[in-house]
């Protein structure tokens, strides 16, 4: 049945297909291979997986480096697999979302192919294209995220073309329309054959300034560098016309209305580090943009306090109130926030029931719920080409992008009969689906237990955010519905602490989760009372 309102609080599992399942005995994972473990994303208790990029690529940037967005890789499997897969995940009530990366392609699609061929070609509008400046370097101060400028020089046309990332990811210029609508025509590709909805990739990179205008410098105190300047200036920056344009609207607006022909959603990726949950809410408001948006705020470095979390949320119910954020913790982008917050098992459970208890939908990235740390990858076996160009001041993606770790009995903890293309990492075996499944206790039955329990109480999920506070380590606030009411207290430290409110009238819920029944609060405990 078509619940148009389905993503709304929905947890959605990421899967990143490489390091995933292999079936093949490549050491790559594929399509076959999430088809052998959507029973136990299933019974993890997720709504949806999201998966990243299985399209035609010459994996440049591993699949977010697109070739033919109508095709599966032939590493990944063939499109019957993937039908075969989207059969089985509805069979299990899991709706798939994939990962649409539409602001640029690889440099291998026929489109750019085609464009870079002469000045008057019949895309040759279709990406961004620009002189030289007299002197002949590039025609603005523009950035690539993952290192120098964001032009690179093309001998054919005598001109630059514009990559926010990779110089191998040519952007697309959604100025022209007939680029909107081939693009539009891959969104209707997707959904006859089933999809749910789709993860958007650089959802706010889409269009870049028509005049091609200089950023300007971002100012000492706006600066929040994640990767020393010395190393990547790309963050001295204000990105203010290399991204983030009004014109944006207009498109999401003609994409909600093909979501809607099929009862679709989507969550658009906003990578900003200064604007990110503003941008957020002009993207979701209302009904005819897109449903949902993540920003980086807890995908960042900086320790999640009570009071950031405090800071976090009003900020959310200030630009964001009527749109409707996605959280994450971790993804195939950041380090995993077992280690960015380096978190003990005890915090680790405490940090879940919290991004669970949040207003909004949720993103778990495959293996956060056995706790997997990063992984610690040596220089010789590294593959992203971000990492590889800015070691060792970073280190790049790969030790968040290590195989799940299945049975610690089996070769390569199950993930492949083959070498893995990123080796996995000894220190995961511990904690093996396996192992974790012949435990009671363990986080992996900790996080079925919270995802049924947010289950139990859809107020956690879409009541509103009441009463906001830090009182020290202890972040609490109330969740509010027509029919419920929950006060949610977190002590977000390694000391024991008091429940900072006086109780009565409340009835503690969640024993079996190891929450606390009266006011007091050991270290890294919570505690979620219901009003009577
Ligand atoms: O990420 C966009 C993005 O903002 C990231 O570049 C992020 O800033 C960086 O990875 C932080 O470490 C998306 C995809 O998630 C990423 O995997 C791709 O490389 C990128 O787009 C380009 O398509």
């Amino acid at each position: 049945p078509m619940d148009p309102d389905w993503w709304r609080g929905a947890v959605i599992y990421q899967i990143y297909p490489r390091s995933f399942q292999d079936s093949s005995g490549d050491g790559i994972g594929d399509l076959k291979g999430i088809i052998q473990r959507l029973d136990y994303v299933a019974k993890l208790g997720a709504d949806a997986i999201w998966i990243s990029p299985f399209f035609k690529s010459p994996m440049k940037d591993f699949g977010y480096d697109v070739s033919d967005y109508r095709d599966v890789d032939p590493m990944f499997g063939t499109l019957a697999d993937f039908d075969a897969l989207v059969a089985k995940a509805h069979g299990l009530g899991l709706r798939v979302m994939i990962d649409l990366v539409l602001s640029h392609t690889s440099d291998q699609h026929d489109w750019f192919k085609e464009s870079r061929q002469s000045l008057d070609n019949a895309k040759s509008n279709w990406f961004v294209w620009a002189d030289p400046k007299p002197d002949g370097t590039p025609p603005n101060n523009w950035l690539s995220i993952f290192g120098g400028p964001a032009w690179t020089w093309d001998s054919r046309r005598c001109q630059y073309y514009l990559h926010n990332f990779l110089s191998t990811q040519p952007d697309l210029n959604f100025h022209e329309p007939e680029v909107q609508e081939a693009l539009l025509d891959v969104a209707r590709f997707w959904l006859k054959r089933g999809v749910d909805g789709f993860r958007l990739d650089t959802i706010n990179f889409y269009f870049a300034d028509k005049e091609l205008r200089d950023n300007p410098a971002l100012p000492p105190e706006k600066r929040n560098d994640t990767i020393a300047p010395s190393v990547n200036p790309y963050n001295h920056q204000e990105h203010i016309y290399s991204k983030n344009q009004p014109e944006n609207i207009e498109f999401l607006r003609k994409f909600r209305s093909v979501l809607n022909e099929y009862g679709a959603a989507a969550v658009g990726e906003v990578g900003d580090a200064q604007r990110g949950l503003e941008i957020m809410g002009q993207y979701t408001r209302g009904d005819d943009l897109v449903q949902m948006c993540y920003a980086f705020e807890f995908l960042a470095n900086a320790p999640l306090t009570a009071a950031r979390v405090v800071e976090v949320l009003t900020q959310v119910d200030a630009v964001a109130s009527d749109g409707w954020p996605c959280w994450a913790f971790s993804n195939h982008d950041v380090v995993r926030h077992a280690t960015r917050w380096n978190l003990s098992p005890e915090a680790q459970r405490l940090f879940a029931l919290l991004l669970l208890s949040l207003r909004g939908s949720v993103c778990l990235y495959q293996g956060e719920e056995l706790g997997l740390q990063e992984a610690d990858v040596a220089f010789d076996d590294l593959q992203d080409p971000y990492g590889i160009e800015f070691w060792p001041e970073f280190k790049g993606r790969d030790g968040c992008r290590t195989p799940m770790v299945w049975e610690r009995t089996n070769q390569n903890a199950g993930f492949s009969q083959g070498k893995p293309w990123l080796p996995v990492a000894p220190e995961h075996l511990r904690q093996s689906v396996e192992d974790q499944e012949a435990v009671e206790e363990s986080l992996l039955a900790f996080y079925r237990a919270a995802l049924a329990f947010r289950k139990a109480h859809p107020v956690l999920a879409t009541g509103d955010h009441a009463n906001l506070r830090a009182t020290g380590n202890v972040l609490s606030f109330e969740r509010k519905s027509d029919d419920a009411h929950l006060l949610c207290v977190f002590n977000l430290s390694g000391e024991a602490a008091d429940v900072p409110m006086d109780v009565t009238g409340w009835e503690p819920l969640g024993n079996a989760l190891g929450l606390a029944q009266g006011n007091e609060l050991a270290p890294w405990q919570g505690a979620i009372f219901r009003r009577v």
